[in-house]
């Protein structure tokens, strides 16, 4: 799959592009019938809140058939390669969850500072491709974005933790509020089966979901294998160490599944 000229122009002025039906609802619905059994494994990829509430589950390939399927979709692929301009591998691969009326939300942060602080990243050339497993919408705790504060490379910021995951780089208000009056803020939304690109130095964050509805997001972190990670303090599953190119499967893969899923 390739984009048109118009969409690399928009992922480059914007940060991130919105595609809308990127996957079909058989498509979504064969990975979302994964999520029960993947938050209740016990797996340290699977790490808890101090509440005991689940926020991510990584590394969906090693348990998931669907979702190691999903890791080498052309449809996420092939966008990535191009927009990166060479090969790519998965630097982190993720389902980040937000239950009904779930408190768990994600402070301001651009993930290419965390990755070049705590994994030694050398360069921005990495970035992130989202999949929405169910309707985003204004109230279900849809990612925010600042457009266009990619162009502006990592911004000042601090280390600090974060309940349920890895600690991450986070921006200060003052920072936060600079950005927001240059590029304003925007949280892209549609429906299951929607893909989102945006690049590794946006600057995003996400709310509580308010709704009676979940929202859970499937990520991959995509890395040019030129760009391969120098200095990892942090276990694989947040840092991929193993930056072997990824080869698209044949595009009907995920039907393919649900179509046995159905004849089982
Ligand atoms: O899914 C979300 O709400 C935010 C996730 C996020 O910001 C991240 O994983 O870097």
């Amino acid at each position: 799959m390739r984009l048109s000229e118009q969409q690399v122009v928009e992922f480059e002025r914007q940060g991130f592009l919105l595609l809308p039906g990127l996957f079909a609802e058989p498509e979504v619905a064969v990975l979302r019938a994964e999520l029960p059994r993947i938050f209740a494994l016990d797996r340290p990829e699977v790490p808890k809140t101090a509440t005991g509430e689940a926020r991510l589950a990584h590394r969906l390939e090693r348990y998931s058939e669907p979702f190691a399927c999903l890791l080498r979709h052309p449809r996420m692929v092939e966008p990535a390669r191009q927009l990166l301009a060479g090969s790519v591998y998965s630097h982190q691969y993720k389902v980040v969850t937000k239950q009904p009326f779930g408190q768990l939300d994600f402070p301001w942060h651009q993930d290419y500072a965390t990755w070049a602080v705590l994994d030694g990243m050398p360069e921005p050339k990495a970035m992130n491709f989202a999949l929405f497993l169910d309707d985003v919408t204004e109230f279900n705790g849809p990612l925010t974005f600042i457009p266009g504060s990619h162009r502006r490379g990592v911004e000042e910021g601090g280390v600090e933790p974060l309940d349920g995951s890895s600690d991450f780089h986070a921006l200060s208000p003052a920072t936060v509020a600079r950005l927001v009056a240059e590029g304003g803020l925007v949280a892209p939304k549609g429906r299951a089966g929607s893909g989102l690109f945006f690049h590794g130095c946006l600057a995003h964050a996400s709310g509580p979901n308010l709704s009676p509805w979940p929202r859970n997001n499937v990520y991959s972190s995509l890395n040019r294998v030129d760009n391969a990670i120098r200095r990892p303090t942090r276990p694989e599953f947040y840092a991929n160490r193993d930056a072997t190119p990824l080869e698209p499967l044949a595009d009907d893969c995920l039907l393919t599944l649900a179509r046995r899923g159905r004849a089982a």
